[in-house]
């Protein structure tokens, strides 16, 4: 998979994808990331990337032309057309099933915004579908772009090691995880459950369940339906 950023920020990028999982997968070739600068594409002596809203209104609007321009020249920069995603507010919300489903893409190019908004002609003239990470206020799209980067790089095959696993993960089947213990048995007075001890593994997964159930209703009672009711 090929990764494209467009943005204004790549400095911010560097930290993030430079370790465990997501740097793994980029040396062995899984995934190619790639950031290019916004502002490398406006013109004047300004480098203008953002301009008043028409009508009125806070703020500033990203312009369209560095915009376009930007992303006319990553497009050509490798040859399939992928995916051309928007990081914004106003998008359907990232979820683990639109994660999975662009892992399956073999190109994405995500344009992560600063100011108020994009003028509406880059969402329309690029095709773009629009990406939101969740119902808080960020400054920027930049960190969304990351979200997006980490949760789909790891669904790549072959980019989780043998101790990082995929199918237990949260979510993948509706509910939250169990609690987890290691060694010590006994920390600052805290026992671990005697039945993780008993060597009962049956006993042990139906303990798993329930307290996934406890914490799912308790925390997250959104994502249980009528299935996990016991009748
Ligand atoms: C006053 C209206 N604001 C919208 C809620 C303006 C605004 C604030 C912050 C517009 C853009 C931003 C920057 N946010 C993003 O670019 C962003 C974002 C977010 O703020 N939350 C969740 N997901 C995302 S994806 C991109």
């Amino acid at each position: 998979m090929r990764i494209d950023v467009l943005t204004l920020f790549p400095e911010m990028f560097a930290s993030p994808l430079s370790f465990s999982i997501v740097k793994r997968a980029q040396e062995q070739g899984l995934v190619e990331i790639a950031l290019t600068n916004i502002r490398d594409f406006s013109i004047g002596d300004y480098r203008k990337v953002d301009d008043k809203p028409y009508g009125g209104g806070p703020g500033m609007v990203m312009m369209p032309g560095p915009v376009f321009d930007c992303h006319e020249h990553v497009t050509s920069l490798a040859p399939t057309k992928g995916r051309t995603i928007l990081l914004s507010p106003q998008g359907t919300p990232l979820t683990q099933a639109k994660a999975a489903e662009l892992s399956n893409e073999d190109r994405l190019i995500l344009i992560a915004g600063r100011y108020e908004g994009f003028d509406e002609r880059i969402r329309i003239g690029l095709g773009a579908e629009q990406l939101s990470i969740g119902d808080y206020v960020l400054n920027g799209g930049e960190l969304a772009a990351l979200v997006v980067i980490d949760a789909v790089v790891r669904l790549l095959p072959d980019a989780l090691g043998d101790d990082d696993s995929a199918k237990d993960d949260s979510f993948s089947d509706g509910l939250l995880e169990y609690p987890q213990y290691t060694r010590p048995e006994v920390f600052r007075d805290m026992k671990v459950p005697d039945i993780l001890l008993s060597g009962d593994h049956g006993k042990i997964a139906q303990w798993r369940r329930d307290q996934a159930l406890q914490r799912t209703r308790q925390h997250r009672p959104d994502l249980l339906d009528d299935s996990d009711t016991p009748q």
